[in-house]
């Protein structure tokens, strides 16, 4: 059986703690959808066309990252369903701290209860626990260098589209 997982995040834009969950993600499943989720609790700097982009860009720049990734955006209905549609049973969410197992909690037990999808988290490596990609955003609107918390593709658009 072909176990299929999922991905899902904002992704606005895509960061190195991303990336390392992924990595680790592909390494324990058959195929990994990253998926470019709309998070109606936030305000969203990039669209979503964009942020798939910096992220397909992304993993294929990383030699790290093996090719069963792929790349999809879901923005009508649930998460759930887009993993009925791919044949997906489980989720695999990042955790960088307590706050986000809390955050995260209900959504599993709901996620379970509306179309038995399990959830996995992975921890990143430490060096990433402090990087979110809101942290990136307002680091690269301040001004400042966010070269070691975002792949080269985010970095590079990130430049090309600072305010002079
Ligand atoms: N290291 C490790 N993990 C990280 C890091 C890092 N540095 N940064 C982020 N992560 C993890 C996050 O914890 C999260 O698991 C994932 O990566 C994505 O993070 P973000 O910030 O890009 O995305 P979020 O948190 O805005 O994404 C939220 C979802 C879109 C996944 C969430 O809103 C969701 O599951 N929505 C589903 C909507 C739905 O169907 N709701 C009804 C049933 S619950």
């Amino acid at each position: 059986m072909t176990r299929i997982a999922v991905v899902p995040g904002s992704f606005d834009p895509v960061t190195l703690g991303h990336l390392d969950v992924i990595r680790r993600a592909a390494a324990i499943f058959d195929q990994v959808h990253v998926l470019v989720v709309h998070n109606p609790d936030k305000h969203a700097m990039l669209p979503i066309a964009e942020r798939v982009n910096l992220l397909q860009r992304s993993i294929d720049e990383d030699e790290t990252i093996p090719s069963n990734v792929v790349v999809a955006s879901w923005s009508v209905g649930l998460l759930v369903d887009y993993c009925v549609e791919v044949g997906a049973s489980v989720l695999v969410k990042g955790i960088r701290s307590q706050i986000d197992v809390a955050y995260e909690t209900p959504m599993v037990l709901m996620n379970r209860s509306l179309a038995n999808v399990e959830t996995v988290f992975l921890l990143p490596d430490p060096g990433h626990a402090h990087v979110s990609s809101s942290l990136v955003r307002q680091v690269a609107a301040l001004g400042g260098d966010v070269a070691s918390y975002v792949p080269p593709a985010v970095g590079r658009y990130l430049e090309k589209t600072r305010p002079a």
